[in-house]
């Protein structure tokens, strides 16, 4: 009897992009238009990356639709109508589908497929990737398209087998939906996502449970659904919009206020505090002043503003309370907007339980208990308990560069990139909004993505006009990038507080300002490096 080794697939392509979000499609649009053989792989079983995933009650995006979009077409730009000021998560899926399509990317998209490690040859001088499907692909250049908000964390509990409830995170939420009518339903998380969910869910379910750690200024969001006049009027704005995105300090349309807030009168100051606010946007953390994220005194101003805009919307006094942001400065964690988020807690079936003041001690097979003893029965859990930002998706991979050297210890001990390009000691590897960048934390996430994509395609398109097999950063320029992120995130006082953006949501992650405060200056910094013919990278 004769045995016959079972052979994995292998396969041969120029490049591997990782992910089939936003960042992997439009990767995959440019390389295969530059000629090259390229394929995405995503663990997920449709395209849309984040908006594959989140799919939980009332996620949306808090970009204004008319920028969280691909700018690269004027086709796509043309065809497409955006049905409110900001984007239902089915909406952002159909679109990206949609552009799947038009562009004929799918052939080159292979789904339900997840990279499980990718390893350099030097002798090849090429990556090979293994996937849990048993597949390997040998590939001249790797792009992980795989997004900062990826990785989930979902804190499990003593007794949390015993739980006979269901328990959800917001990130894979089933397909299907799950029905919270008449439930009992427990939210643990109150950032960006958690506020979405509890605002949505608070009039469905039967008794609605918040188990906040932190409070969170959240601005009231202004969301009008657009008539078909509104619509043609909106692609009107997109020629002076495509000029002036990449000029602006995170990627959305509004640029920051030139003068010294100290320059402007009381009356003028409240004035503007008042027009943001009322702006029902980001504006108000970004599109303001650059002393609100960088002044302690003008912070200062500006978060007692919004405290007070929080309290007047709560009836009881010790919820308005315990809803305060007290511990840190607006804008130094992620600021969400919100929509009927505080007045959810006038309603007679929500609660608000402090577990920062009562932490959450254990699951029962019935619901929640806190170390007070207190037990609040549960028939459904969701956590909203966020992302190994930036990192924790890549670091899922088994990557191994030039000497066998891995990205995951490298990373756990010092996190650092080359204007997030790439990594030394990683050839050939690229990354799109990765750490030391905007896009890993501060910006319209599209907008960078898009940065990002095309310099890393005009990049592979000047290897390959060379002849030249691999690119890598130089030890010094990665150090230089790093030392100038460091000196820029030190004038921020986002960098001094304690959030996912510091990496502080992970025990034990490396310390250091996940983004680079600055789309317009990160990018002049890219151009500068492109127009030398890749200054500070070694091309061979
Ligand atoms: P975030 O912003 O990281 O929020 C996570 C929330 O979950 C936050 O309130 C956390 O409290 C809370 N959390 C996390 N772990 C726990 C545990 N173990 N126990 C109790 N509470 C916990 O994630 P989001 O999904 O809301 O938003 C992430 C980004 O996605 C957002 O910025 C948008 O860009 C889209 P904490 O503040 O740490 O005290």
């Amino acid at each position: 009897m004769s045995v016959q080794a079972v052979q994995s697939p292998q396969h041969n392509v120029d490049a591997v992009i990782i992910g089939a979000g936003f960042a992997g499609l439009y990767q995959l649009y440019l390389l295969r238009k530059q000629g090259l053989n390229a394929q995405v792989l995503d663990f997920a079983s449709g395209v849309g990356g984040t908006w594959y995933w989140n799919r939980y009650p009332g996620a949306r995006t808090d970009s204004p639709s008319d920028v969280y979009q691909y700018f690269f077409s004027d086709e796509l730009l043309a065809e497409w109508d955006w049905s409110e000021r900001y984007t239902p998560q089915a909406e952002t899926e159909r679109y990206l589908n949609w552009v799947a399509d038009k562009l004929a990317l799918r052939p080159n998209i292979t789904l339900n497929t997840r990279v499980t490690s990718a390893h350099w040859d030097e002798a090849a001088r090429r990556w090979t990737l293994q996937t849990d499907t048993g597949e390997t692909w040998s590939a001249k250049f790797v792009v992980s398209c795989l997004g900062p908000l990826t990785a989930l964390v979902a804190p499990t509990f003593p007794g949390q087998d015993s739980f006979k409830g269901r328990i959800l995170h917001t990130a894979r939420w089933p397909k299907e939906g799950v029905p919270l009518e008449g439930k009992r339903v427990g939210v643990i998380g109150t950032g960006a996502t958690g506020i979405q969910v509890v605002q949505t869910i608070a009039p469905q379910v039967k008794e609605l449970t918040v188990f906040q750690r932190t409070a969170n200024y959240a601005i009231p969001i202004r969301n009008p659904r657009y008539s078909d006049a509104e619509k043609r009027a909106i692609h009107d704005t997109y020629p002076a919009l495509k000029k002036k995105i990449w000029n602006t300090f995170v990627g959305f349309q509004w640029e920051l206020d030139p003068r010294n807030w100290a320059d402007v009168s009381k009356e003028e100051r409240n004035a503007l505090l008042e027009t943001y606010w009322a702006d029902g946007s980001l504006r108000m953390w970004v599109g303001g002043f650059r002393e609100f994220l960088s002044d302690p005194a003008v912070n200062a101003e500006v978060s007692e503003f919004v405290r007070n805009k929080i309290r007047a919307r709560i009836h009881d006094p010790e919820t308005a309370r315990k809803l305060t942001p007290s511990t840190y400065p607006f804008g130094t964690h992620r600021v969400p907007l919100e929509n009927g988020y505080f007045d959810a807690f006038n309603r007679p079936n929500v609660h608000l339980v402090d577990i920062k003041a009562d932490p959450i001690q254990e699951l029962t097979p019935t619901g929640l208990k806190t170390q007070s003893g207190a037990e609040y029965p549960l028939d459904v859990l969701i956590l909203a308990t966020g992302f190994d930002a930036g990192t924790g998706a890549i670091t899922q991979i088994d990557i191994r560069g030039r000497g066998g050297r891995s990205l995951k210890e490298l990373w756990s001990r010092d996190l650092r990139t080359a204007m997030g390009m790439q990594v030394h000691g990683f050839p050939n590897l690229f990354l799109t909004s990765s750490p030391l960048t905007p896009g890993a934390a501060f910006c319209n996430a599209p907008i960078c993505i898009q940065h990002d994509v095309e310099w890393i395609a005009d990049c592979i398109a000047r290897l390959e006009q060379r002849g030249a097999k691999t690119i890598e950063p130089t030890a010094q320029f990665e150090e230089a990038w790093v030392k100038h992120h460091d000196e820029v995130a030190s004038t921020t006082l986002i960098s001094k507080e304690k959030s996912w953006y510091t990496g502080a949501n992970i025990e034990g992650k490396t310390s250091r300002l996940i983004g680079y405060p600055g789309v317009d200056e990160f990018r002049k910094a890219c151009d500068a490096v492109k127009a030398k013919d890749y200054e500070g990278f070694e091309i061979a």
